[in-house]
């Protein structure tokens, strides 16, 4: 980004059920996207929007990645996809309490191509 940009597009991925939706809430300052216990709750691309005064920032709260089983979870995962494409800054999400998994790698490994 140019030395004079003051607003960008970020997204938060990782499993499903990691706190993308509740570090979005967080951060936006609002509940803006619903958290839940269960995964695969957030099924949209979901925006909000942080005011600094340094900046702007436009976070994309997305479904979890996974291995999908059935054809919501191949659509949540396309939509991720999508996203990932479209934005400044990827952030990516693992739970602090749990080791860092397969599931986790596997999307660690994808995001190298953007
Ligand atoms: N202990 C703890 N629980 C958390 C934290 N962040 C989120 N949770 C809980 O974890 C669960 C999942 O949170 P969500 O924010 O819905 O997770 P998500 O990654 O958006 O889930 P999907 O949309 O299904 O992919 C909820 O029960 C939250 O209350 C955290 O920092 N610590
Ligand atoms: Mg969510």
């Amino acid at each position: 980004m140019a030395e004079t940009t003051r607003s960008g597009f970020v997204t938060f991925v990782g499993r499903p059920n990691v706190g993308k939706s509740t570090l979005t809430n967080a951060l936006v300052g609002e509940k803006i996207a619903i958290t839940s216990e269960k995964p695969q709750t957030t099924r949209r691309a979901i925006r909000g929007i942080v005011n600094r005064p340094e900046g702007q920032l436009v976070i994309v709260d997305t479904p979890g990645i996974h291995k999908p089983r059935t054809l919501l979870g191949e659509r949540l995962n396309d939509l991720v996809e999508q996203v990932l494409g479209d934005v400044d800054v990827i952030g990516f999400c693992v739970p602090a309490n749990e080791k860092v998994g397969p599931g986790d790698r596997r999307i660690a490994a994808s995001l190298d191509g953007y």
